[in-house]
């Protein structure tokens, strides 16, 4: 694949986060995306979210399958691990290497074509699994690397730029994520940063399987009149339940809000998710709340976002399963083969 790489040299007084790296630092090569391409939007959101929130880049695992926007991890994280899988086959690998070792940060990035299409069966199993993880997918509603058929997102009656129009049902992720027992479920715009960063904040800071799905404009195939995904339907009808600060536990909490407007939700690892309510009658720790209130606004045509639901006390896969905490490459001879006598004693219970 051709890539331009990006100059190395920055300015001497650019701030540094609390771990000594500057924002360049967790930046990428240059994109080859269409220009006003929502991707590289969400390339730059979570860029910011891993500088503000002091990630170390090497202890990032950054994985995606195939499409424009499976390729943007190439454009962010460049001093991270990376994995590019096959077309709809992320969802395992990041479980495979998860398993192996739990210590790092992983971040699986997927399209709809990747993830509701082709890949639905992996989607589905990774978060039914409860795999600890942030798992993004960058919605646009078509297949844009390959030039702008209907995804299984794409709305029924929406219509193609030639004029064709969709005649199928949706498939709605975040619908199927809330059933499948994903324990941070949200919603967000390419559009509007300054709700995606803390939504990807509180999704790194969560230990379990944390989903958002991310509407993200293809300005090539899918931005015209009749498009359920393009920037001006998305602005029109975005109906945002809240609005997520988060505060990482480190930090004192200093901000005040007129009381009834804000609810505090404290997560496993002491990072604090305030959410000043938008919709007043909405309260994200209900799951079964959290079905209706999207399926409501889908019916009204609107595009629900924020923080859809969140368990605030969630179980991985690790839990169920019960592992071993040491990540595999850590594991010496003595935990990995131990020994004869042991070995006897196992086959024996099979006799
Ligand atoms: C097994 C396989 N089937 C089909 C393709 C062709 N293909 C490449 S990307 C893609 C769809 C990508 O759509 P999406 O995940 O929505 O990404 P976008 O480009 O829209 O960001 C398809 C069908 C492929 N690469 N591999
Ligand atoms: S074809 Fe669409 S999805 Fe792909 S880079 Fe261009 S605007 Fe983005
Ligand atoms: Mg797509």
């Amino acid at each position: 694949m051709t890539y331009l790489a990006k100059p190395k040299l920055h300015h001497p007084t650019l701030t540094r986060n609390n771990v000594g790296y500057t924002r360049r630092d967790y930046e990428g090569k240059i994109s080859t995306l269409c220009a006003g391409c929502g991707h590289d939007s969400i390339s730059a959101a979570i860029i910011q979210a891993c500088w503000e929130l002091d990630v170390e880049p090497h202890r990032v695992a950054k994985l995606s399958g195939i499409g424009c926007s499976s390729k943007t991890p190439d454009y962010f994280l460049g001093n991270s691990h990376g994995f590019n899988t096959v077309h709809g086959r992320m969802p395992s690998v990041l479980t495979g290497a998860n398993l192996a070792n739990r210590d790092l940060l992983y971040l699986g990035v997927s399209g709809d074509g990747d993830s509701a299409s082709i890949g639905i069966g992996q989607f589905v199993h990774a978060l039914r699994r409860g795999v600890n993880m942030v798992y993004i997918v960058e919605n646009n509603g078509v297949y844009g690397l390959t030039k702008g058929q209907f995804s299984a997102t794409a709305d029924q009656g929406s219509v193609s730029k030639k004029g064709v129009v969709n005649s199928d049902a949706p498939l709605d992720l975040i619908g199927l994520a809330l059933q499948l027992g994903a324990t941070y479920v949200a919603r967000g715009f390419s559009g509007d940063k300054h709700q995606l960063v803390p939504l990807i904040k509180g999704a790194i800071a969560h230990q379990g399987a944390a989903f958002i799905d991310v509407i993200s404009p293809c300005v090539a195939f899918n931005n015209h009149a009749g498009s359920t995904k393009s920037y001006e339907y998305v602005r029109e009808h975005n109906e945002v339940a809240n609005r997520i600060d988060f505060v990482p536990c480190r930090d004192e909490i200093t901000v005040d809000y007129p009381e009834g407007e804000l609810l505090e939700v404290e997560q496993h690892d002491g990072s604090v998710l305030r959410l000043r309510k938008l919709d007043a009658d909405y309260d994200p720790r209900n799951r079964v709340a959290a079905m209706n209130y999207v399926h409501a606004r889908d019916a009204q045509g609107e595009v629900a976002t924020g923080l859809l639901y969140l368990d605030p006390e969630p179980r991985d896969l690790h839990a169920h399963l019960n592992t071993v905490a040491i990540p595999f490459n850590r594991l010496g001879e003595a935990e990995l083969c131990p020994g004869s006598a042991a070995l006897a004693k196992i086959n024996a219970t099979l006799r």
